[in-house]
């Protein structure tokens, strides 16, 4: 023992070769501060690799890593190439690869091109450390490190390992215990722990606390002590671990490459706009895919679903889209109907009902095709060849709903035509208007070759050959995420996918990639945007689809759990998410539901959804009080949908999240930090929901305001913490000063006989709500198309309008300018009523466009304005002044 120490201290005392490297030749693009790192030790047992050949390149550098010290599994690369390119002026990439063997990288996901010369500023300087090899990186405004690889003297972090099946490094903090988020999909709060060790893999698994469950984003926020955010991506599909400790933060990843994107912010909004640059911004979703939608696993024929649709309609409860679960199959085979209970003529028949009334339809689809030899699509799929495959080239059989199945290979283009050709057959039958994709990560009811008793002994044969064939076991690799076989309800990892494709690198990207295929052949065979959610995703997934965050229970403490779990997607850039409303698994109660259905219409996707052999949950089941709740909640979402449109539109052309953590607006106030029982809808809606059974009030926070109660115009008092009454009937939200939202007031248009749709719902006239800030100003935006047809945006075919309220000599100012004219019914949409919150001084003068209008009320007590009666076209310019006289 004290040999060992005498000898790491010898070692380490032989090293004083400390040399950091910056880019001398190039100041602009560095502030070279070369020798500032003094903490450098060389050669010391946490030393494996050092650096060579640092060499500047058109688009950042280039340089040798030499193995110093293997790690500790075994085959450990000798030699690396070390790859930095300044891809903008926030975002840079740092790659390190094998040069000479070719190792798995993912496909699809990176959008980005690489550079081909450097950007004219950067806000980021690159640091190396030549001899025990490290990284930092350093945001330029303020000297912070933001990510820091570089093993200290101490070697209490150690550096980088890249083996065969293991790759291994760490970032060390500047502070202690850092404010961190992302790392999903997991049901966690917000704030992510510093000691704690989180699992990215794609599982099935009913949603345990802090475990990883269906998607798998290796991204995470670090907002620094100085408010400033920064955003770290390892674009990396093999399973890993993030080992984190209040001084660092450990990637143990047992394949692939490093490959990552770092995004210097400064703001939260701001990284997240930089990673969706990498990833693809959101999707533009169908308007309609904003309204509301029941579900349930359960609705035993085409005639319950049925009654379902006219349950709400006879309640006046609106619903927008009808879905069925499994239950619709024929023995639970895809693209196949029940000829029993959802024969297909009633299908057709409830699904043309539905679409008379501007509602519309979606069912689920499972990707394992049953081995049913009399099934059409298996024999299809087996002649396409597009399949997973074992090793040998035979046919994967995993076991899911329909018993035993095969599993689409949709890296493959012959399964993207098979799909395609199903699902297009399939809509011929049953006019779908989008598709829900499940059990995608994927899923199986074997442990990779053990299926239970039924176990073919066509498998376990396969499996025994597999073993002593290598003594490498993809299932159970020497290191293992999460510490639990990795074939654990999914497919065995030593399947062979396309080209060679090992399951046990793309097993991560399944639901990405079924996703993909899934939209294309949507596209194509509605010719309108596709409507589809998918279990499973990984970064990238929300370019295309959106998703519900998977089987919760139907208790308090989920409901909690569905606002980090949005936050989350939404800064993983999948928007379009929300959780089953009321519950899946369990009985819920008529509280926990009415809570339930307030919350859930502020998700950016609302959907009631229930488990097999629960007690019934739509929203007309429990009272009248529930059912007049519900009617209100959604309502007041259809009233909000040109303000969750305009944010969609904002995610989709900028990359900004539709729903976000307080902390993203208040970085500087600690008290956010962990906050994730309240959120915002943009930069402008603060929800505080009732988390809690049996209260009647809810403790909010108020960061640095004015705010105003949204629905009434009151100013909430200049305090922290508010407890809000919060009788059952009443979610409470606040508006933001400075902020403009568009609405569309629906519940004065409940015209009986025909349910509310959003068909309706965005013909109504809109209501400008406008929130006096400290300055005097408020800004916002309207974003209008037609809701349906591909690429408006691309295209030009919208219309945006910018909204801008000042105080100029006591008069105050709101004008409507237009940025973009290109949708023409925006000609037919009309400006009604604008009303003003936190209009301080009495209001006796109205001028529309220049003209006296007498047509208004203020509020003295309220501070409330309402210019009504108005009549101004979406599509033109306007100015309306107000003061007092
Ligand atoms: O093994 O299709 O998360 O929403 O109702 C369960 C039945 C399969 C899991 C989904 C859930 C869905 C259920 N599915």
């Amino acid at each position: 023992m004290l040999l060992l120490l005498l000898l790491i201290a010898s070692v380490c005392s032989a090293s004083a070769n400390t040399q950091t490297y910056t880019d001398t030749d190039t100041d602009t693009y560095t502030n070279a501060d070369a020798d500032k790192d003094k903490d450098t030790q060389t050669s010391s047992q946490c030393q494996h690799y050092s650096l060579s050949n640092l060499t500047p390149t058109n688009y950042g550098y280039t340089g040798a890593l030499n193995l110093v010290n293997p790690g500790p599994y075994g085959g450990d690369v000798k030699t690396l190439q070390l790859f930095v390119y300044f891809q903008t002026q926030q975002i840079v990439r740092i790659k390190i690869i094998d040069p000479t063997t070719q190792r798995w990288e993912v496909p699809y996901v990176n959008q980005m091109p690489l550079p081909t010369n450097k950007p004219q500023f950067i806000d980021y300087n690159i640091k190396f450390q030549r001899d025990n090899f490290g990284f930092s990186i350093t945001r330029v405004s303020n000297g912070e490190v933001l990510f820091n690889t570089s093993p200290p003297a101490d070697c209490y972090t150690s550096g980088m390992i890249y083996e065969d099946n293991y790759l291994e490094m760490t970032n060390r903090f500047q502070e202690t215990n850092p404010n961190l988020y992302g790392l999903g999909e997991r049901v966690a709060p917000l704030r992510l722990q510093n000691n704690f060790t989180y699992t990215l893999f794609a599982k099935d698994q009913g949603t345990p606390v802090d475990l990883n469950l269906y998607g798998s984003h290796p991204f995470y926020m670090h907002l620094s002590p100085s408010g400033n955010a920064f955003g770290a991506f390892l674009l990396n599909s093999n399973a890993m671990d993030v080992v984190m400790q209040p001084r660092s933060l450990t990637y143990k990843v047992i394949g692939g490459v490093f490959d990552f994107f770092f995004f210097m912010g400064p703001t939260p909004e701001s990284v997240v706009q930089q990673y969706s640059q990498v990833i693809g911004t959101p999707y533009m979703p169908s308007y309609w895919s904003l309204g509301w939608h029941q579900c349930r696993w359960g609705y035993k024929s085409a005639n319950e679903t049925f009654e379902v649709i006219y349950k709400y309609a006879q309640n006046n409860i609106p619903l927008e889209t009808m879905w069925n679960d499994i239950d619709y199959m024929n023995m639970f085979q895809d693209f196949t109907l029940d000829p029993v209970n959802f024969p297909a003529d009633e299908m057709k028949l409830m699904i043309e009902y539905l679409h008379t009334n501007n509602q519309h339809y979606i069912m689920i689809i499972d990707p394992g095709i049953n081995t049913d030899t009399s099934y059409a699509p298996y024999n299809q799929l087996l002649s396409s060849g597009g399949y997973i495959t074992r090793p040998d080239g035979s046919a994967y059989v995993g076991k899911v709903w329909p018993g035993f199945t095969i599993f689409p290979d949709f890296f493959n283009p012959a399964t993207t035509h098979f799909w395609q050709g199903q699902l297009a057959a399939f809509h011929d039958m049953v006019q779908y208007d989008g598709i829900w994709i499940d059990m995608n990560e994927v899923s199986s009811f074997c442990n990779g070759d053990v299926c239970s008793s039924q176990l073919t002994s066509d498998n376990s044969h396969a499996a025994q050959q597999q073993v002593s064939l290598h003594s490498f076991d993809p299932n159970n690799p020497p290191y293992l995420p999460g510490n639990v076989s990795l074939d654990m309800h999914t497919i065995n990892l030593t399947c062979v996918q396309y080209g060679n494709m090992s399951v046990y690198n793309t097993h991560n990207l399944y639901g990405y990639s079924e996703t993909m295929v899934t939209v294309a052949a949507a596209i194509d065979i509605l010719q309108t945007r596709a409507t589809v959610i998918s279990r499973s995703t990984f970064p990238g997934s929300g370019h295309h689809a959106g998703h519900w965050l998977g089987d919760n229970n139907s208790e308090f403490a989920d409901m909690y759990y569905s606002i980090p779990g949005i936050l989350n997607m939404n800064m993983f850039g999948i928007p379009m998410v929300g959780a089953d409303i009321c519950g899946f698994g369990g009985n819920t109660t008529a509280e926990l539901c009415a809570r339930w259905m307030q919350l859930g219409n502020f998700y950016p996707f609302s959907r009631n959804h229930n488990a097999i052999g629960s007690m019934s949950q739509e929203p007309y089941t429990f009272n009248e009080e529930v059912t007049a709740i519900s009617i209100a909640a959604i309502n007041g979402k259809y009233t909000l949908l040109p303000f969750y449109y305009t944010l969609f539109y904002q995610a989709h052309a900028l990359g900004t999240p539709v729903v976000r953590p307080l902390f993203f607006e208040f970085p500087n106030d600690p008290n956010t930090y962990a906050l994730d029982t309240q959120f915002l809808v943009g930069t402008s809606l603060l929800v505080s929901p009732v988390l809690d059974q049996g209260a009647t009030a809810v403790v909010a926070y108020f960061p640095a305001g004015p705010w105003y109660d949204y629905f009434n115009g009151t100013r909430v008092p200049d305090s922290l913490y508010a407890t809000l009454v919060a009788p059952l009937n009443v979610i409470n939200v606040h508006m933001r000063g400075g902020s403009i939202i568009p609405t569309q007031p629906t519940s004065v248009y409940n015209v009986s006989g025909y349910p509310i749709t959003t068909t309706i719902a965005r013909t109504l006239p809109l209501r400008l709500l406008v929130a006096i800030d400290n300055n005097n100003q408020a800004s916002g935006q309207l974003y209008v198309d037609d809701g349906i047809s591909p690429n408006t945006y691309e295209d030009g075919q919208y219309t945006l309008v910018n909204f801008q309220l000042n105080l100029k000599d006591q008069i105050f100012a709101l004008e409507a300018s237009i940025i973009q004219q290109g949708y023409a019914d925006a000609d037919n949409m009309f400006m009604e009523t604008v009303t003003v919150y936190g209009a301080a001084d009495p209001v006796t003068q109205v001028m529309v466009d220049g003209h006296g209008y007498t047509d208004f009320t203020y509020e003295q007590s309220t501070q409330v304005l309402s210019i009504i009666n108005l009549k101004l076209p979406v599509s033109g310019m306007f100015v309306i002044n107000w003061y007092s006289d």
